[in-house]
């Protein structure tokens, strides 16, 4: 309880809050996460499905995946973790919700302010002509799907060895330099440059708070580490 209680106080008094969200803040909702129980489809490991190479390989077999992880998502809803990040948008003068989940759930939970560091599931883009559109059409009638001009589409998120969009480190980094105060919920802080965040958040002298029903490489380096589902906990803080 002094726990959550010293962290309300970190947030009550900070004029700027940014937050790191990975795949478990989407768990209570039932969106299988990647590393936990059922993080794995079909005995693939997300790294082997989720790269320019193997869409290259076999871009139906990779579209299964996305398409089977659509119907997943507009299954579900999401949950009093993602609500409780829109009440602290709505709170916070300076407030950024930066976000490695492709599934769009802090969206429909009402949040304004997402940077998607890797990309969007409702979304595809044309390998030819590169255009980019939203389809939430789950499942899709068509494995590949295709573009207007005839290109074949691909799910518009950052595939592995593949460079975030443009900009987006630096906009997170300077929302991160804007914060008194980093929540770092749901992820397992392995995959880079996001989990980079964390430490980048540390240093720039921002109190630091994990959530997280788990340890992470970085629980030492938080100020205050909270162990717990993050639908019961966030209620709790905000
Ligand atoms: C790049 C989109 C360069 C697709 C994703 C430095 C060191 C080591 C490696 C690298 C490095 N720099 C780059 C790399 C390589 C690589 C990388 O990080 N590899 C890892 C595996 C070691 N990074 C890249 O390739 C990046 N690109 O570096 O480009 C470049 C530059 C110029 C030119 C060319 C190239 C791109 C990485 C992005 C990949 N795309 N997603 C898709 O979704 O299909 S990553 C994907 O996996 C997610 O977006 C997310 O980022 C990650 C999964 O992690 P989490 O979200 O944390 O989920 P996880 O299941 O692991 O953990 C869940 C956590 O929640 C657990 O801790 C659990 O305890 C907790 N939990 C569970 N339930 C709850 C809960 N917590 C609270 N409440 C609950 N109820
Ligand atoms: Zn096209």
């Amino acid at each position: 309880m002094a726990d959550i209680e010293q962290v309300r106080e970190w947030i009550a008094g900070a004029a700027g809050v940014a937050v790191l969200t990975g795949a478990g803040i989407s768990a209570e909702s039932g969106v299988p996460t990647f590393r936990g129980a059922g993080g794995l489809w079909n005995n693939y490991k997300a790294e082997e499905l989720a790269t320019p190479e193997a869409f290259a390989r076999d871009p139906r077999l990779v579209w299964e995946w996305y398409n089977w992880r659509r119907e997943a998502i507009a299954k579900v809803l999401p949950n009093p973790a993602h609500k409780a990040l829109v009440r602290l948008e709505i709170d916070k003068r300076i407030f950024t919700l930066i976000t490695q989940n492709v599934d769009g759930l802090h969206d429909r939970a009402g949040s304004g302010k997402i940077l998607k560091l890797h990309g969007d599931i409702w979304r595809l883009r044309c390998l030819e002509c590169g255009a980019n559109w939203p389809d939430r059409r789950a499942p899709l009638p068509k494995l590949p799907p295709h573009c207007q001009c005839g290109g074949v589409a691909r799910p518009n998120v950052v595939w592995f060895g593949e460079p975030l969009p443009d900009g987006m480190m630096k906009e997170a980094e300077h929302a991160v330099e804007s914060a008194q105060v980093f929540l770092v919920i749901g992820t397992s802080a392995n995959v880079f440059p996001a989990a980079g965040l964390i430490p980048y958040a540390r240093h720039a002298g921002a109190k630091v708070v994990e959530i997280n029903t788990d340890e992470t490489p970085y629980t030492n380096l938080a100020d205050c580490s909270l162990r717990g589902p993050a639908g019961q906990i966030l209620p709790q803080l905000i």
